[in-house]
């Protein structure tokens, strides 16, 4: 069945985020763009019919605005992530209190297990796992474990060159999934429809289904076309200093 989603909680970009961990030489972030761009983010949600509470900025936190990696939220649970990355780690402090207004039924994966919900995908109850630098396996078994407590189910994907899990790859529901790189003709997801990205716009493998329409990075037009010609609503949305810390559109809010 096709989600429909209420809320989203964002965090408001801290001024630190020159210092967010990055691997893309496209360059520092500037500050008054990235907030002009996160406020557009959190409009564009607004026109897809959620609420959204937008976080206080965290400058002990450079990367804190990709708060997608703190947090699993699903129909069920919240899941606390146990981030991989030392410098985001304690983040999931910040998370507990704010998770606690929207869920009665929270876990959480901890040491010895790292995770990062990046590299958690949801197709209904299933939940693809994304075995990376941030999320190990024991990270992973975790979450299974969790998940099957309350009805659903995770399969480990492991990754070779990517971020996250869905810096590849994005399901768009309605059987539809965006992929690239590593992803494309993946045994594991064959029996998807897979729509593939071109190399040139492999940035566009992380866009956003958000009820029925499908948050798509400007700075990729044949990705768009291709997404509106599966008859989708596509909002073009310019996040580029979010790309220059690594940052896609879906590391940008929990939706739930
Ligand atoms: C990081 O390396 O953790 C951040 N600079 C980017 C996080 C992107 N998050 C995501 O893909 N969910």
């Amino acid at each position: 069945m096709t989600p429909r989603f209420q809320y989203a909680i964002l965090r408001r970009p801290s001024e630190n985020l020159i210092y967010g961990i990055t691997t893309s030489k496209l360059g520092l972030p500037d500050y008054d763009t990235a907030l002009r761009q996160h406020a557009g983010y959190a409009d564009a949600l607004r026109d897809c019919g959620l609420k959204v509470e937008v976080l206080p900025e965290h400058d002990a936190f450079p990367d804190s605005v990709f708060i997608e990696d703190v947090a699993l939220c699903t129909p069920s649970c919240a899941i606390l992530t146990n981030p991989g990355a030392p410098s985001r780690n304690l983040e999931r402090e910040l998370m507990l209190p704010v998770l606690e207004k929207y869920y009665d039924a929270i876990a959480e994966i901890h040491f010895p297990g790292t995770l990062d919900a990046g590299d958690v995908m949801m197709v209904g109850d299933t939940y693809y796992i994304g075995i990376s630098e941030r999320t190990d396996k024991e990270g992973a078994a975790q979450l299974i474990a969790i998940l099957e407590q309350h009805n659903m189910v995770g399969h480990m994907v492991p990754l070779k060159t990517v971020l996250h899990l869905k810096t590849g790859i994005s399901y768009i529901e309605h059987n539809n999934l965006l992929v690239s790189g590593e992803f494309v003709g993946a045994e594991m997801l064959k029996d998807y429809n897979q729509i593939v990205v071109d190399p040139d716009e492999a940035y566009a493998a992380n866009s956003l289904w958000v009820n029925d329409r499908v948050l798509v990075p400007g700075s990729c037009p044949k990705t768009q076309a291709k997404i509106a010609a599966l008859g989708y609503e596509v909002i073009s949305l310019d996040v580029t200093e979010f790309e220059k810390v690594d940052g896609g559109l879906s590391c940008l809010s929990l939706r739930f």
